[in-house]
C-alpha cells in the first residue's frame, strides 16, 4: 500500500474544504466553530482510497491569515500539494503565501484545481490561468496539473482525482525504515482508552507496545494502541496519518508541536545552523531578528544570527548589517524552547508584527558547532557531512551521538576515521595519542627505573586529559607497545631490574616493617639504616607500597602488609561487637600516637565504623 499525503493550500474561502468533501465525501470542518463561520480554523482530515494500492491521506488547512500557523502545523507532513485558486477570484495574499510555505518546505509536487469554475467565465478562467503560470514559473508547480472544478455541480471532480491519482504515484513516497517520528499534531483524551495524540508518520514504523519517547519532555511512555486513518492496527507506517493511544501521560500534558519518536535516541536542541532563505516579498532581515520557528508541528520563538563570517565583519563595520529580501545566508537559529529538529528538516520563519512568513530553509547541524574566531562557517556548512562531524571532535564522538546529530543510522565512513570502541575518532589522532602514550611511558621508565609503570590516571592527564575515560581505555587498549597491569600501565619490554645491592636493601626495608609488626617503626630511621642512599631507598619504599607488600595507614605510618591482614583476622573473629580506643590499644599493643591513625585508615577501608566513642566491628 502506498501513502501519500495531499495538503490543501490557497486563500480563504477558495473553496479547499468543500473540494475535499466534494473527492472523497469527508467534510473535514470538524469544529462547531469551523461549520457555524463557514471557515476553517484548524486543521481537517480525510481520506481516500484512490485504487487497491494507493490510498492519499488529506490534510485541509485554513485559508484565512489568522490561522496561518494551523496551517504550517499540516503543511510539514504533506508529499503533494492541492494548490487551490477560486476561479472567480484568482490569485490572493494566501494563495502567494501558502505557495511560498510549500515551495520552502520542499514539498515536491502539486495538482493546481481552479475551484468554483461555475462561477467563472472563458475569459475569467484564461486571467486566472495567466496569473497562476506567472507565479508557479520555475517553481515545484511550474509543469503541475491543472484541472477547473466545481465543488457545486461536480464538474471535473472525477478528472481531478484521477489527476491526484497520477501525481501521487509520481512523487517519492515518505522512508518507511529508519527511525520513527511523529509529530503531533492533536492530543486528546477518549473515554475509555486515555490519553490519543494524532499526527502523520513522517518516517519509520510504529508497533503497539512499544516504549516511545515524547520530546522535548524527555518522558517515556508506552504506545498502547494504534490507529491508522480511523482502523484499529498492530502497526502504522510512514506516511499514514496516525493515532496513538499513549499510557502514561495526562492529554494536557501533551501539545501540538511535541514529537514522539525512538526512545533515548535524540536529543532536543536549542540551536542549530541552518541555509535560510529570505522571501522577495520581506523587508530586509537584521541580525538578532526576533522570529516564529515553524518545523513539524511546531511553533517556537526564535532568533536569527548571521554566522557568515562576511556578514559578521560587516556587522562590526555597519550595525545595520541585513540579509536582502530574496537572498540566502548561513545562519544559527537560537530556540527559546528546545525542540527534536534533524538535518535536512525544514522550517518557517514568520515576522514577529505583522506576522507574516518571511522565509525558510533547511536545518544543517544540530551539533552546536563552536566557530572559532575566523573560522568560515559558510565553508564549513556547505560542505559537512556526519564525518566532518568526528573529524571535527579533538576526542572523538560517540557513535550513538553521531546518529543522534544526523538521524543516520550507519554512516559511511572513510578510513580518515577510526573506531575505539564505541567513539569514533580521526585515525590519525588515534595513532597520536597511542605514539604519545608509549612515548610518557618509555620517558616514566626512564625516570623511575625502579617502579612498574605508570599510574593510569596519570598516562590520561598527560596524554588526553580532556577525553571521556571510556576513548582513552579504548585507546589503550589498542596501543601495542604498552600494557596494563592493575592501574599501572608499563611498556611490554619494560622489567624491574634491580641490581643485587638494590634486592638486599629491599629485603632488609620489608623485613624491618615484618618484625615490627603493629609496633610500627619509625620510616625514616628504617630508610636511614638500609644502607643505600636516602632517594634511593625512598624509592624502593614506594616500590614496595606500589605492590602492597607495605601499607601506607597515615602520612607517617606504614605497616607491613601481614601485619594488617592480622590485625583484620583478629576483628573479623569479633564481628558486630564495639570497644573503645583504650581497649584496642591493650589488643594491639599499638602506641596512643598511632592508635587513632590506625583506627581511622580501618574505618576508611570499613573494617570498623565509628560510633561516638565507640568503634563497631563491620
Ligand atoms: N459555486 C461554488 N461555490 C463553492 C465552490 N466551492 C466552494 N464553494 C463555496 O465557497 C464557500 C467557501 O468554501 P470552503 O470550501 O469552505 O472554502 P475554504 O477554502 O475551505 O475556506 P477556508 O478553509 O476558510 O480557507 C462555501 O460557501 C462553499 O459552498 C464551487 O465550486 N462553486
Ligand atoms: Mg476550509
Amino acid at each position: 500500500m502506498r501513502n501519500i499525503i495531499v495538503g490543501t493550500a490557497g486563500h480563504i474561502d477558495h473553496g479547499k474544504t468543500a473540494l475535499v468533501k466534494a473527492l472523497t465525501g469527508t467534510d473535514a470542518d470538524r469544529l462547531a466553530e469551523e461549520k457555524r463561520r463557514g471557515i476553517t480554523i484548524d486543521l481537517g482530515f480525510a481520506h481516500l482510497a484512490v485504487a487497491p494500492d494507493l490510498r492519499l491521506g488529506f490534510i485541509d488547512v485554513p485559508g484565512h491569515e489568522r490561522f496561518v500557523r494551523n496551517m504550517l502545523a499540516g503543511a510539514a507532513g504533506i508529499d503533494l500539494a492541492l494548490f487551490v485558486i477560486a476561479a472567480s477570484e484568482g490569485v490572493r495574499p494566501q494563495t502567494r503565501e501558502h505557495f511560498e510555505i510549500c515551495r520552502l518546505l520542499g514539498v515536491q509536487a502539486g495538482v493546481i484545481a481552479l475551484t468554483k469554475a461555475d462561477l467563472a467565465d472563458e475569459e475569467m478562467l484564461d486571467r486566472v490561468n495567466r496569473e497562476v503560470s506567472e507565479l508557479a514559473a520555475g517553481s515545484f508547480l511550474e509543469s503541475a496539473p491543472r484541472v477547473a472544478v466545481s465543488a457545486a455541480t461536480g464538474a471535473g471532480v472525477d478528472e481531478l482525482r484521477a489527476v491526484l491519482e497520477a501525481a501521487a504515484r509520481r512523487v517519492r513516497e515518505k522512508e518507511a525504515s529508519g527511525w520513527f517520528r511523529l509529530p503531533i499534531d492533536r492530543a486528546f483524551t477518549m473515554k475509555g482508552f486515555g490519553t490519543v495524540v494524532t499526527g502523520t508518520l513522517i518516517a519509520g514504523t510504529l508497533e503497539r507496545n512499544r516504549d516511545v519517547e515524547l520530546y522535548p519532555t524527555g518522558r517515556r511512555l508506552r504506545v498502547r494502541g494504534l490507529q491508522v486513518y480511523g482502523e484499529d492496527a498492530a502497526r502504522a507506517r510512514a506516511g499514514e496519518r496516525t493515532a496513538v493511544n499513549l499510557s502514561g501521560i495526562e492529554a494536557a500534558e501533551v501539545s501540538r508541536g511535541m514529537v514522539l519518536s525512538e526512545a533515548g535516541r535524540f536529543g532536543a536542541v536549542k540551536a542549530f545552523d541552518a541555509r535560510l532563505e529570505l522571501l522577495a516579498s520581506a523587508k530586509p532581515l537584521k541580525h538578532r531578528s526576533p522570529v516564529h520557528l515553524h518545523a513539524g508541528t511546531a511553533e517556537i520563538e526564535a532568533e536569527v544570527r548571521f554566522l557568515d563570517p562576511r556578514a559578521r565583519d560587516a556587522r562590526a563595520r555597519d550595525a545595520r548589517a541585513k540579509l536582502e529580501p530574496g537572498a540566502s545566508a548561513w545562519v544559527r537559529i537560537a530556540l527559546r524552547e528546545p525542540a527534536l529538529l534533524l538535518p535536512g528538516d525544514r522550517f518557517i520563519i514568520r515576522m514577529f508584527s505583522p506576522v507574516v512568513t518571511i522565509g525558510g530553509g533547511v536545518v544543517c547541524d544540530i551539533s552546536g558547532h563552536r566557530y572559532r574566531r575566523g573560522e568560515d562557517a559558510a565553508a564549513r556548512l556547505a560542505a559537512l557531512t556526519p564525518e566532518t562531524l568526528v573529524l571535527e571532535a579533538p576526542f572523538g564522538v560517540r557513535r550513538d551521538q553521531l546518529i543522534a546529530w544526523t538521524g543516520i543510522a550507519d554512516t559511511p565512513l572513510s578510513e580518515r576515521i577510526a573506531t575505539a570502541g564505541p567513539w569514533l575518532i580521526t585515525a590519525a589522532r588515534l595513532t597520536e595519542f597511542r605514539r604519545q602514550m608509549t612515548a610518557a611511558c618509555e620517558a616514566f621508565h626512564r625516570r623511575h627505573s625502579l617502579l612498574a609503570g605508570m599510574q593510569k590516571q596519570d598516562l590520561k592527564s598527560a596524554v588526553m586529559p580532556e577525553a571521556a575515560p571510556e576513548l582513552f581505555e579504548h585507546a589503550l587498549l589498542g596501543a601495542n607497545e604498552l600494557l596494563q597491569e592493575g592501574e599501572v600501565v608499563r611498556l611490554r619490554s619494560h622489567q624491574v631490574v634491580l641490581r643485587q645491592e638494590e634486592e638486599q636493601t629491599r629485603g632488609a626495608i620489608e623485613a624491618a616493617f615484618a618484625r615490627a609488626g603493629l609496633a610500627a617503626p619509625a620510616v625514616a630511621e628504617v630508610l636511614q639504616a638500609c644502607g643505600v642512599e636516602m632517594a634511593r631507598a625512598r624509592t624502593i619504599l614506594d616500590m614496595l607500597l606500589r605492590e602492597r607488600r607495605l601499607v601506607r595507614v597515615s602520612a607517617d605510618l606504614i605497616l607491613h602488609a601481614s601485619a594488617v591482614a592480622q590485625l583484620r583476622t583478629m576483628l573479623a573473629a569479633q564481628k558486630g561487637a564495639r570497644f573503645t580506643v583504650p581497649q584496642f590499644k591493650e589488643w594491639t599493643g599499638i602506641s596512643r600516637r598511632y592508635a587513632i591513625p590506625l583506627l581511622e585508615f580501618l574505618d576508611r577501608e570499613r573494617v570498623t565504623r565509628r560510633e561516638g566513642d565507640l568503634r563497631l566491628i563491620l
